[in-house]
């Protein structure tokens, strides 16, 4: 049930070792591409693998999901504007999967969930099925960890956690899994691997943050937080993360909200480093304006729109909102936005004037101003030289 980032992937992971796959989506565009062996979206790998399994016949899909033993639910899970969990996807798809069962089935969440959801999972196709109570549909939670431009290899490779409602649904989907997973397979209950989920995008949050927060403090104090933190990482029980522009993503920005809505009083360093973050891109634009003081109508080349190196992805991304929000507030700056792995801007910065994406020799050329924004290789091969005479915000440490 959902063929994203994550559902399609383990659809075909699963079609490849053997499994039959029915792959539902809402969206008849993605039921369409897949079912002719293509991919919506950039993922490294994938599309050999989903076009090998359709032809084969292992992996179909439609917009309504069909009688099978197991469903797996791989929906999003956004938040709302108090940054609590919308899990009316997670429950469209119980309700949804409900219908088709006979009383034998498993039922597996992938989604990233807050403490509880596998539970209320159970609780809806309870609902929604009370003919059902004593049969023996079993409930667990497998939550996904794979990186995004390297899931194909991190699907087989990684651990997994699985938590089920009853040992035996662990169990099940612990054998389920095996089939292509060649990491270890942990087992503990559905509310505890909920949790480790959200504990492991919050670690990277927190630490994220702590790097973020120590670029601010040195650039108080004059010192360079790169030449800081490659120092401090010398010492052999210490590894600071690297700063940047803000955390971008649908996971990290996102995951720690769910931790911070279930225990709000108890999850201080958690809302902090979230906000920490969050804060990151306004920061920045304070010094692209000081950077920008006293030219005229300046020129800025912005370097970089995706919310990683080497990526095309743009969701969520912090260099998009620097864009923007520096382009709005600052009418009469010229903002020539530089991203060789996108060929058109998107709609929230195609319809602003004063934003051009352009290619990147053309924008050093033009620039009075030169910020980074991401670190992809191609900027990392601008030598110094080229950039020596602009005003330069550095955000990723290309030109020390
Ligand atoms: N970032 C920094 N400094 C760093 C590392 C990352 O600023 O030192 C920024 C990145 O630029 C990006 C954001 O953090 O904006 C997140 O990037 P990421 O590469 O750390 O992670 P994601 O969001 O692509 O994927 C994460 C992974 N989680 C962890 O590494 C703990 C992945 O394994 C999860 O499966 C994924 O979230 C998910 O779907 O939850």
């Amino acid at each position: 049930m959902g063929l994203g980032y994550i559902g399609l992937p383990t659809a075909a992971i699963f079609a490849e070792n053997g499994k039959h796959v029915h792959g539902v989506d809402l969206s008849p565009k993605i039921v369409a591409a897949v079912s002719s062996g293509r991919v919506p979206f950039v993922e490294p790998d994938l599309g050999d693998y989903v076009a090998r399994a359709v032809a084969n016949g292992t992996l179909t899909a439609s917009t309504e999901p069909v009688p099978a033993d197991t469903y797996i639910i791989a929906v999003p899970t956004p938040f709302h504007d108090d940054h609590s969990a919308d899990q009316s996807y997670i429950e469209a798809a119980a309700r949804a999967v409900a219908k088709h069962l006979t009383g034998n089935e498993l039922l597996i969440l992938e989604s990233t969930s807050p403490p509880g959801t596998t539970q209320r999972m159970a609780d809806v196709v309870a609902e929604e099925r009370p003919d059902l109570a004593d049969a023996g549909v079993r409930f667990a939670h497998c939550p996904e960890r794979v990186l995004p431009g390297k899931i194909m290899i991190e699907l087989v490779n990684n651990d997994r956690i699985v938590g089920g409602i009853t040992p035996e649904a662990s169990e099940e989907t612990r054998e389920l899994y095996r089939t292509f997973c060649k990491g270890e397979i942990l087992v503990t209950n559905a509310i505890t691997a909920e949790l480790a989920k959200l504990a492991e995008n919050s670690f990277r949050d927190v630490n994220i943050a702590f790097a973020n927060e120590l670029s601010i403090i040195s650039d108080r104090l004059g010192i360079d937080v790169w030449e800081l933190i490659e120092l401090a990482n010398h010492h052999p029980r210490v590894n600071i993360l690297q700063p940047g522009p803000g955390v971008g993503g649908h996971c990290i920005a996102v995951d720690p909200w769910f931790i911070v809505a279930a225990a709000p009083q108890q999850a201080r360093l958690i809302r902090t480093a979230r906000e920490v973050n969050d804060s990151k891109p306004h920061y920045l634009m304070e010094r692209i304006r000081a950077a920008s003081q006293g030219i005229g109508t300046p020129t800025v080349a912005m370097l970089g729109l995706a919310f990683k190196p080497n990526i095309d992805d743009l969701r969520e991304s912090p260099a998009l909102q620097i864009v923007r929000e520096y382009a709005e507030s600052n009418p009469s700056s010229r903002i020539l936005a530089v991203e060789p792995h996108v060929s058109e801007l998107p709609t929230t910065l195609a319809e602003l004037s004063n934003v051009r994406l352009t290619p990147v020799d053309e924008a050093l050329e033009a620039a009075d101003v030169v910020v980074v924004l991401v670190d992809h290789d191609v900027f990392r091969a601008v030598p110094f030289d080229r950039v020596a005479d602009k005003a330069i915000v550095d955000s990723k440490g290309l030109w020390r």
